[in-house]
């Protein structure tokens, strides 16, 4: 028996159990494996605890590591050193019944060289990050700063809202519909190439076709028989970057700073002429003299979601279930699109004349980012704190943060806008430990939290 656990978020919303609880089922059905999958960052945190209570509690069982967010890296250097019996990352799923049946060999010979083999692997990595760490080439934050992407604030024209402050959304899932993309669709059932030639595709063309085809019907019902629904907040505000902040200001009043956004700098050397990234530099900065703007977005198609799964559950149709999942998933993204296309073209209005097709909206051909805290342009899951308070998003549209910031229902999005059309994506990627306590400073949090929700950026 194996025991397998969405520990993206195991210590709250209800429906999932607690890593103790994790725990104490594993007794309970007497697991011989314990398996955990990690959708965003402060899932991985969870994971290392896990791993020192199996310690704890004198576990046995083999503990898989595996999800969108986890590493052979960070389970190298972070869960398998609080865990003396195998930690094994899993790439992927269908993986899993060859490092089963390795781990649980009745030839006590195959198992324990399958484990020396895994230890002396991640061993390796260790001390091949340890090399690493001690060549790589990092500015200290201050040179970093020095150097910003710099912009000559005063031969641009900020570009001014029609609509300012909050907005609440109903959204259409008939309009949505338009704005799905349909590959991560395809890469959720393992399923890879773009859409839509993967529907001709000589290997795997006849499953996606049939796939679409399944997913197509199931999308039309819900839609008719309005089986989930679809909800949002968006927002634009007054605002100025102050170093690698980004100050909100009341709308009615540009004086009064309502809430601190905070961002990470790029620290890597990199070759010359290349900039340190901050997203914060892409808002005209505190002494330009001149007001520019932020936008920001929550958006949830899950809503009911977990009904309609229960319902296929129930009656033991898990292919159902499982569609139900990857089409919220699916809406959530496209009404981020749809809702992105609104401020551009409507309510920040940069980009009246836009008229792009699905596909160019999918390669991103307009002006302006929606980075989303979490991806690797804003790596801090806990800014999502400030965009809750600041589109009063659980009010507006009851989606809610976790304890470790995952929105339910699981199929939501949230980001911010930003205008600027030099603004483009980046990754973090790492920080030095001056920042960190620079970071930790600006959010007033003691060291040890900044390394809790930081951990992945940090050597
Ligand atoms: C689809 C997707 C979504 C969907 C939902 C996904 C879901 N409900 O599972 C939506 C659009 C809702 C979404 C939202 C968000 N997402 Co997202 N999303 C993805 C994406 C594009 C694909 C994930 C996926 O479904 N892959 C397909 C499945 C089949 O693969 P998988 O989960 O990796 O699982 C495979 C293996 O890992 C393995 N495996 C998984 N678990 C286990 C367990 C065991 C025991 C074993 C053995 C194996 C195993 O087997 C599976 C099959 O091979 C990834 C990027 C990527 N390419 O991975 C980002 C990604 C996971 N998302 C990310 C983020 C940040 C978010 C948001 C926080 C963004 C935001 N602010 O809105 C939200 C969070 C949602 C929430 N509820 O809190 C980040 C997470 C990184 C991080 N630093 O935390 C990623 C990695 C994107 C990125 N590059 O930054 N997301």
């Amino acid at each position: 028996m194996v025991l397998a656990c969405n520990s993206y978020d195991i210590h709250d919303m209800g429906v999932m159990v607690s890593a103790d609880r994790i725990l104490e089922m594993a007794i309970e059905i007497n697991a011989d494996v314990i398996g955990l999958s990690g959708l965003i960052t402060p899932s991985l945190d969870e994971m290392v605890y896990v791993a020192e209570e199996m310690t704890k509690r004198n576990y046995k069982v083999p503990l898989l590591i595996g999800g969108a967010t986890t590493s052979k890296l960070h389970t190298a250097l972070r869960i398998e050193p609080k865990y003396e019996h195998p930690v094994v990352h899993v790439l992927d799923a269908s993986r899993a019944v060859g490092v089963v049946s390795n781990l649980l060999n009745q030839d006590a010979n195959i198992r324990d060289n399958y484990f020396s083999q895994i230890k002396t692997e991640y061993e390796q990595i260790r001390i091949q990050r340890e090399k690493r760490n001690a060549t790589k080439e990092m500015h200290t934050l201050e040179t970093a700063r020095a150097n910003a992407l710099k912009f000559d604030w005063n031969n641009y024209s900020i570009p001014v809202p029609k609509k300012l402050g909050i907005h609440v959304h109903d959204l259409d899932l008939e309009v949505l519909k338009n704005f799905i993309d349909w590959t991560p669709f395809f890469l959720s059932w393992e399923l890879a190439g773009r859409y839509p030639a993967i529907l001709s595709d000589p290997i795997v063309g006849h499953e996606a076709k049939k796939l679409f085809a399944d997913a197509k019907i199931l999308l039309d019902k819900i839609i008719s028989q309005k089986l989930i629904s679809a909800k949002a907040v968006t927002g634009i505000f007054p605002a100025n970057s102050d170093g690698d902040d980004i100050l909100v200001y009341d709308i009615e009043n540009t004086k009064n700073v309502n809430f601190k956004l905070h961002h990470l700098r790029q620290q890597i050397k990199k070759t010359a002429g290349q900039p340190n990234f901050c997203l914060a530099d892409y808002v005209a900065p505190l002494n330009s003299g001149n007001i520019d703007y932020i936008g920001g977005f929550a958006v949830t198609a899950g809503i009911d979601a977990d009904l309609l799964v229960k319902e296929y559950e129930n009656q033991n149709d898990d292919y159902h279930a499982i569609l139900v999942k990857a089409l919220a998933d699916r809406l959530a993204e496209a009404g981020a699109e749809y809702l992105h296309q609104l401020i551009r073209t409507d309510h920040w209005g940069y980009s009246l004349n836009e008229d792009l097709k699905n596909e160019d909206l999918i390669s991103e051909k307009y002006q302006g980012i929606r980075p989303a805290p979490g991806y690797p342009a804003c790596p801090d899951h806990t800014e999502k704190d400030s965009l809750w308070q600041l589109l009063e998003v659980e009010k507006n549209t009851g989606m809610i943060l976790t304890s470790s910031k995952a929105m339910y229902p699981a199929a939501s999005v949230s980001g911010w806008y930003l205008s600027h059309p030099e603004s483009k994506y980046f990754g973090i990627s790492e920080i030095s430990e001056d920042q960190l306590i620079n970071y930790c400073e600006r959010k007033g949090w003691a060291i040890e939290e900044g390394k809790k929700w930081l951990s992945p950026l940090l050597p």
